[in-house]
């Protein structure tokens, strides 16, 4: 009967079910061998042994039925379709500001300048004072700070979230003597309302080369080949006159915004003939005092560029606030 049973069986709880009904230790075929003591010593041998035979027998068939089962689950499963379609996988990717801000550097890199990095948080010592621009002086106003509710304990100062990179020009400056061959890409933070080309968060690189003999031809040239290899032969710059404390002279530099005539299209779909990406100049010679450089020896040029504005012309993205609404469908694009 236990034969014929298990031979029906087509799963593998059914297969423990008769194996409890059977070999269980309230099974029927275990009932029997616990029944042997009770028997006459001569029907004892007789049923025992057949009892052990039927046990060795079912345990067989046991484990080759469940072996069966095991096979036909198997070979169901669907087998593996070679020629359907792959999955598409969603993979992250690197934000545009990240992309830009390292074609920038490697630019830079290209040309031997190494890169550095700074705090965010910064003391209004290296923000504004060591460039020229002590409390009270007009130009704190280029600059909408956001201040932070702390006051560093050891330097008693007021801090801030840097408005620009370009206190890194003092701090490393501090740290090394000349010649001087940086760029410091960071973020940077202003309290002001927002517009197209506008964030209130938004990215920096600074530039600072500091030596002997360096004049405003290297600016111009150092500049000039960096527009080249991020923008291409094609785009033109323009330098004009600007002025900030911890240069003389400076200027800010725009790239070119024209309409194309193929296409009757601007890079940047602004009424604009250009966008402004940087502000630079000579390194101030109070500048290079602070930090105990000899001025009358050591001369340098600085500059600071926003890689969104960059970004803009260089993909085409008429509004700054892209970049941060975190919306897929754009940065998906890059
Ligand atoms: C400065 O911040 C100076 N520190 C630049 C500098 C460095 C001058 C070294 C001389 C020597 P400015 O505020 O113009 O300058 O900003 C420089 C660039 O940062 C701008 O040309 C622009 O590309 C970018 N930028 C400034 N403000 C914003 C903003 N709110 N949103 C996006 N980009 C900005």
């Amino acid at each position: 009967d236990a034969l014929v049973e298990l031979d029906a069986i087509g799963a593998a709880d059914g297969v423990e079910e008769w194996r409890v009904a059977y070999l269980g230790r309230r099974g029927r075929l275990t009932g029997l061998l616990r029944s042997l003591p009770q028997l006459e010593p001569e029907q004892r041998r007789e049923i025992g042994s057949r009892a052990n035979q039927a046990k060795n027998a079912l345990e067989e068939a046991l484990a080759k039925r469940t072996r069966e089962i095991a096979q036909a689950a198997l070979a169901s499963q669907d087998a593996l379709d070679v020629t359907l379609p792959g999955r598409p996988v969603a993979t992250g990717r690197l934000h545009p500001t990240t992309q830009i801000v390292r074609e920038i550097c490697a630019a830079f890199m290209g040309m031997g300048f190494s890169v550095v990095e700074g705090p965010e948080v910064e003391l209004d010592h290296y923000n504004f004072e060591m460039l020229n621009i002590p409390a009270g002086h007009p130009a704190r106003d280029m600059w909408n700070s956001l201040w932070v509710d702390y006051v560093n304990e050891e330097e008693q100062q007021p801090m801030l979230l840097r408005t620009h990179t370009s206190p890194m020009q003092a701090r490393v400056m501090e740290a090394q003597d000349p010649p001087v061959r940086v760029v410091v890409p960071g973020k940077c933070y202003r309290y002001e309302a927002t517009d197209a080309t506008h964030e209130w968060h938004f990215y920096q690189v600074e530039g600072l080369a500091v030596a002997e003999g360096i004049t405003f031809a290297d600016l111009k040239g150092t500049l000039y080949e960096f527009a080249r290899r991020v923008f291409g032969e094609d785009r033109q710059i323009r330098f004009r006159c600007d002025y900030f404390p911890f240069v003389e002279p400076g200027v800010d530099m725009s790239i070119s915004n024209f309409v194309d005539p193929e296409t009757g299209r601007r890079p940047i779909n602004r009424d604009e003939d250009w966008i402004e990406i940087m502000g630079a100049g000579m390194v101030h010679p109070r500048v290079l005092q602070g930090v105990g450089y000899d001025p009358q020896r050591y001369t340098g040029f600085a500059f600071g560029m926003g890689p969104e504005r960059i970004g803009m012309l260089k993909y085409g993205i008429d509004d700054i606030r892209h970049f941060y609404r975190n919306d897929v469908r754009f940065l998906r694009q890059f």
